[in-house]
């Protein structure tokens, strides 16, 4: 087939390229052009602007404690709201040359039967919500926050042969969020359900389906977020859908790469919203896979760490190192051959918080103070600050822990308590980070305690890393734009085309640290002592 280049005449014409982000909060646009830049930004909040769905923060938590929950059709209704809103700011939708999308991870939608035929046949006079509140066999779709799902995830240990098995072979343990365990929650209490049930989405696929008016395949930055997914062959593991639920593999339909054109917008968004009949939709994938894309990371080596609410350690990786006791490898979404990896902590900023607020008199220029007078390696002392249940390591009993010199217990001053949970906070990411493969050249930090210089410092010391931070937020709705820009151009081009090519505006990062080799080397040292006593708190 002939390569068709993209000309002047083309940016001339000045296509747009649209991102949306179906978060656990609420659904976020971004409009970029074919630069990369950003030209506009629109925000549905689910709590408030879909109030008759009564979510808090987007979600219902059942009375059991461990179930959480949120309608599919609200996340249908919000994509109308949303829609409506770009179209009353005047944004020029037809212009818009392709879509792609970020979901919240590990989330599952269940579809009757019919359900593709209504989707295929919408009338663009009547909303989305009127004509699909039927489709779904299961009105509650479980979400990332849910932890039901233990006796599941036991069962799939048992059957794949222990939880570094299912890691080998799916690119992480057995976890209760985790979609395949979800699914089988379901088919066990609802078989007839199950049985009525003609397809089941994540939230990426499921939102992508209403654009393309068909069911959407997945594609392996999300897949792999399921125990379902071979991460090696990107294709569904047969002995992983044999002990889920029976006739799974055609209920989930196809794995199709990150970049591919899943179809054309659906007529109802033409004639409702005046998108053009030819705009493509691109696979849409998880939200961090989309944020890896936001900041362009296509290379081992290259390392984002997010300090927010909750910590992420991500990065592009070429040899995946799954581990039943840390982290998650999931497909890379900018390139096919490539993987990425990942590591959630709950203790992110509202412990930093915590312990600035005991011991630093709530003040960010006191903890400052505190690291820049207390010794790199802080004499020795080493703390772990678990004032939430822990995903990294596991550990369910919140507590704090610290240990001298001697690797006994014992009581630290409050300069030592701050310095102790910075360090601690970086050790435990690179000890973890490095146990899946995460070797870091260069890090890029975001989120918002990424603007505090002493913790970049500190981060640079551990890491033995320059520390950069960008001029872009880590956000899935830009990376989720960025992928349709590159599956655009992969299209057009009939082949893959590497993503730092067609999006330059990924790349804009300033250096904000420079290592320090002697304090490099006590954290070297440290490290070891770190993971034994890390074993001994968790044990
Ligand atoms: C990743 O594994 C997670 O569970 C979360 O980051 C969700 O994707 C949040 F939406």
């Amino acid at each position: 087939m002939k390569q068709r280049v993209i000309t002047k005449r083309d940016i001339k014409a000045s296509p747009l390229f649209l991102g949306l982000d179906f978060s656990t909060q609420g659904l976020k646009a971004t409009l970029i052009d074919v630069t990369g830049r950003v030209v506009a930004e629109t925000a549905v909040q689910f709590d408030d602007d879909l109030s008759e769905f009564k979510t808090r923060g987007g979600v219902h938590r059942h009375a059991d404690g461990l179930t959480v929950t949120a309608p599919p059709l609200m996340w249908v209704a919000a994509l109308d709201l949303l829609l409506a809103r770009m179209q009353k700011e005047s944004l020029p939708l037809a212009k818009v040359a392709a879509i792609s999308g970020s979901g919240q991870q590990h989330g599952s939608v269940y579809l009757r039967r019919g359900a593709r035929s209504r989707l295929g046949a919408l009338d663009s006079r009547l909303s989305l919500r009127d004509q699909l509140r039927d489709v779904f066999s299961f009105d509650a779709a479980p979400v990332w926050m849910d932890s039901s799902t233990s006796r599941q995830c036991r069962e799939r240990d048992a059957a794949l042969g222990g939880a570094q098995a299912v890691a080998e072979l799916t690119g992480s343990r057995s976890y209760e969020r985790f979609t395949g365990n979800q699914i089988a929650k379901f088919y066990q209490k609802h078989p007839d359900a199950y049985a009525a049930t003609e397809h089941i989405a994540l939230v990426s696929s499921f939102t992508a389906s209403l654009l393309i008016g068909n069911h959407a395949p997945i594609e392996p930055g999300d897949g792999a977020g399921m125990n379902l997914m071979n991460i090696r062959t990107r294709r569904w593991a047969p002995t992983a859908l044999r002990c889920t639920a029976p006739g799974l593999a055609k209920r989930l339909g196809p794995i199709v790469p990150s970049h591919k054109v899943i179809g054309h917008l659906s007529r109802y968004f033409v004639d409702r919203y005046g998108f053009a009949p030819k705009t493509q939709v691109i696979a849409f994938s998880g939200d961090n896979p989309n944020s890896l894309a936001a900041l362009g990371l296509a290379r081992s080596g290259d390392i984002a760490i997010s300090l927010g609410t909750s910590d992420t350690v991500f990065g592009a990786l070429s040899v995946p190192k799954p581990s039943a006791m840390e982290g998650h490898i999931f497909g890379n979404p900018i390139n096919p051959q490539s993987y990425m990896a990942l590591i959630c902590y709950k203790n992110g900023s509202l412990t930093r918080e915590a312990v600035r607020n005991e011991f630093a008199q709530g003040s960010w220029k006191t903890f400052e103070a505190a690291l820049a007078r207390t010794p790199s390696g802080n004499g020795g002392r080493i703390g772990f600050y678990f004032r939430e249940p822990e995903i990294t390591p596991p550990v369910l009993k919140p507590g704090i822990h610290r240990f001298g010199p001697d690797d006994r217990p014992t009581r630290f001053t409050p300069e030592q308590n701050v310095r102790a949970v910075v360090e601690g906070q970086y050790l435990s990411m690179r000890l973890h980070g490095n146990n899946i493969g995460l070797m870091p050249q260069k890090i890029l930090a975001t989120g918002g305690a990424s603007v505090n210089k002493s913790l970049l410092q500190v981060m640079a010391d551990v890491f033995g890393t320059r520390v950069y931070v960008s001029s872009q937020p880590n956000s899935a709705s830009l990376g989720a734009a960025y992928r349709a820009l590159h599956g655009w151009h992969c299209a057009h081009a009939h082949r893959f085309i590497p993503f730092k090519k067609v999006v330059r505006a990924a790349s804009s990062f300033t250096p904000a640290a420079e290592p320090d080799r002697a304090k490099h080397c006590i954290y070297t040292t440290m490290l070891k002592r770190y993971a034994q006593l890390e074993k001994q708190v968790i044990s």
